[in-house]
């Protein structure tokens, strides 16, 4: 069995994902997502945020503490809006006990690793398991190799990115927060994939 066909989506066609109860909200046209990101430290969570929401990059980026909360808004081609609601984790082992605060009741998680460490691909995968014991059961995960560009560091192969993440249901991509490189379009695939309230 390969793993290079598209990823299954096993969210389509399921309603649950997005409402009060798990951090989303039911207009149809103006979606709102509770979206947590999780991964071990210094893999660039909250580089990717800043990204995302203010399009910069900090290469003296401090360790978050607790966790940090951001919001953005987007606008899909078919005119719906979806509000991220994100909260960015602190990735230190000393905080590891506070993260269900975030992740229950999250309708988006987003795992990210750093792509020349294999540690923190072992540590992806362990809060893989965490989400699907104890987060919600229609909570649509993205797998997130970031630091694309230190191709010439790679530690961890796309292939294994891909494998697990086929395996687990779960979206992939490589971003890099640094060159902004699929930044947005992680942000885009995963509103693609939320699941709709009906009209
Ligand atoms: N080359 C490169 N460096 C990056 C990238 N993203 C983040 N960094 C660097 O990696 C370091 C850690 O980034 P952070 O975003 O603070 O990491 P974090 O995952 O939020 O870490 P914690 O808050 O401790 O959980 C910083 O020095 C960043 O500048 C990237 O895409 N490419
Ligand atoms: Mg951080």
């Amino acid at each position: 069995m390969g793993c290079s066909s598209s990823v299954p989506d096993k969210n389509t066609g399921r309603m649950e994902g997005l409402n009060a109860e798990n951090g989303g909200s039911n207009d149809v046209n103006n979606l709102k997502v509770k979206l947590v990101l999780l991964g071990d430290s210094g893999v660039g969570k909250s580089c990717i945020v800043l990204r995302f929401v203010r399009g910069q990059f900090d290469p003296t980026s401090k360790v978050t503490v607790g966790a940090s909360f951001l919001s953005q808004t987007i606008a899909l081609q078919d005119s719906t809006t979806v509000k991220f609601e994100i909260w960015d984790t602190a990735g230190q082992e000393r905080y590891a006990a506070l993260a269900p605060l975030y992740y229950r009741g999250a309708a988006v998680a987003v795992v990210v690793y750093d792509i020349t460490s294999p540690e923190s691909f072992t540590k992806a995968q362990y809060w893989v398991k965490e989400l699907q014991k104890h987060g919600s059961p229609d909570i649509v995960m993205a797998l997130v190799g970031n630091k694309a560009d230190l191709l010439e560091k790679r530690e961890v192969p796309v292939q294994d990115g891909t494998c697990y993440a086929e395996k687990n249901g779960m979206f992939f991509i490589e971003t890099s927060a640094k060159t902004a490189d699929n930044i947005n379009q992680l942000f885009e695939e995963i509103a693609k994939r939320l699941p709709r309230p009906s009209q």
